[in-house]
């Protein structure tokens, strides 16, 4: 650290030199993120919250009160408006968050939690943390998780099950409602992780696509992640937890005396509640009606950019449920690396060997063409 402080100007200058460096979500050339260019209105909200602080909400009562009613107005929307819950850091705190409840509620010695082989990583880092086992379930030839599998994991060790409502990899929706079943039948813990899907799927099944429940309308289902900070357009950190009822929530309290309140149920002790503002300002902004506008234009494109590949003539993974498209490629790595010296950012999912696209609402029609002629480019050379 220097001695003597640097002006505003030359402070901006170095901040621009490197801020050059990244991507920007306006070039198009981001095709692999689950977040976006946040909505105006969210920024706004953010940076007029950006001082505030949800860790001592004595302090903020209307920020806290932001943070209730965006929770409010996000299980009303999963049929649920008496659940509870935090809008956090992202979809790994609700995830946590989650496993943490389970845990705690059940206190058996040796837990595991089954998950979906597709379930993000954050689960991994979940595990580790609350020392719970993971007992991982392979998927079926539409990449959601072996229903049959799932039952026949279940041990007297088994505290809960996780669902996918929009796997990271294919954007591909678990069959909840049979696994909320289960989780009924055998008395155990049902965490939805609907952080890609939950401010999506809603608002296709109102435009009328045929998608089965994912939400708290099943009587299993325990607590949904649902991520503002992804299709919600707010910015980064805004993920979702939603549990059925304030119940559940004795389960994380810790006691923080010198605070203004006298119980903490986040992971982040100091946070922020700008995350919350800007989401509750989205909810509010956008209301069903933008959502379901954003959510028909990114599905539009994910079809048309779907129809395209076929032509090239490639092989998708599989037809897009939501908005994202894998596909097969010979050589990924090498197209992905010449992609990418060409500004577009797209992802090599695990399994099987393929490239990832999302068409997050950045996206826009005439940045796919310029991709597609891209990758036609990539293909016939190799
Ligand atoms: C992807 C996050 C991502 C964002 C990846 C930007 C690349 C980017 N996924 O450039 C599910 C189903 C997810 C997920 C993140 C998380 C974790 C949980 N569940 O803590 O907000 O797809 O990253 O969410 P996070």
């Amino acid at each position: 650290m220097q001695e003597k402080g640097l002006s505003e100007n030359t402070i901006f200058k170095l901040l621009r030199e490197l801020h050059k460096k990244d991507f920007k979500y306006d070039s198009g050339g981001i095709l692999s993120s689950m977040c976006t260019k946040p909505h105006p209105i969210a920024k706004k909200a953010y940076q007029m919250f950006l001082e505030t602080n949800l860790g001592d909400a004595g302090l903020f009562p209307g920020t806290k009160q932001l943070e209730i009613e965006a929770v409010q107005m996000l299980g009303s929307l999963l049929h649920n408006p008496k659940a509870a819950g935090f809008i956090v850091s992202g979809g790994t705190e609700a995830n946590l968050l989650a496993l943490r409840v389970a845990r705690n509620m059940y206190g058996v010695s040796k837990p595991e939690v089954i998950v979906p082989i597709s379930a993000h990583f954050s689960f991994d880092k979940a595990a580790d943390t609350l020392r719970i086992k993971l007992v991982k379930i392979e998927l079926d030839e539409n990449y959601c998780v072996k229903i049959q599998s799932v039952k026949k994991a279940i041990t007297k060790n088994t505290i809960g099950i996780v669902g996918v409502a929009g796997t990271t990899e294919h954007g591909a929706i678990d069959p909840i409602s049979e696994l909320s079943e289960i989780a009924e039948a055998n008395n155990l813990y049902f965490h939805v992780d609907a952080a890609f899907g939950g401010l999506t799927i809603p608002f296709l099944k109102e435009l009328g696509y045929d998608i089965p429940e994912f939400d708290f309308k099943l009587k299993g289902v325990d607590s949904i992640t649902v991520d503002p900070h992804k299709m919600g357009m707010a910015p980064i950190p805004a993920g979702g937890i939603l549990f059925r009822d304030n119940s559940y929530l004795k389960y994380l309290e810790v006691e923080t005396p010198y605070l203004s309140e006298l119980k903490q149920a986040t992971i982040l002790s100091t946070r922020t509640g700008a995350g919350a503002a800007a989401t509750w300002a989205m909810l509010k902004h956008l209301g069903k009606e933008g959502y379901k506008e954003s959510a028909q234009r990114c599905i539009e494109l994910t079809k048309y950019l779907a129809e395209e590949i076929k032509k090239l003539p490639l092989e998708l993974v599989m037809e897009p449920v939501l908005n994202i498209v894998t596909f097969k490629v010979k050589n990924a790595e090498k197209v992905v690396s010449c992609l990418r010296k060409r500004g577009w950012a797209v992802s090599l999912p695990t399994y099987p060997k393929s490239i990832r696209i999302v068409v997050m609402p950045h996206v826009k029609k005439q940045h796919l063409k310029n991709f597609l002629k891209d990758l036609k480019k990539f293909i016939d050379k190799r």
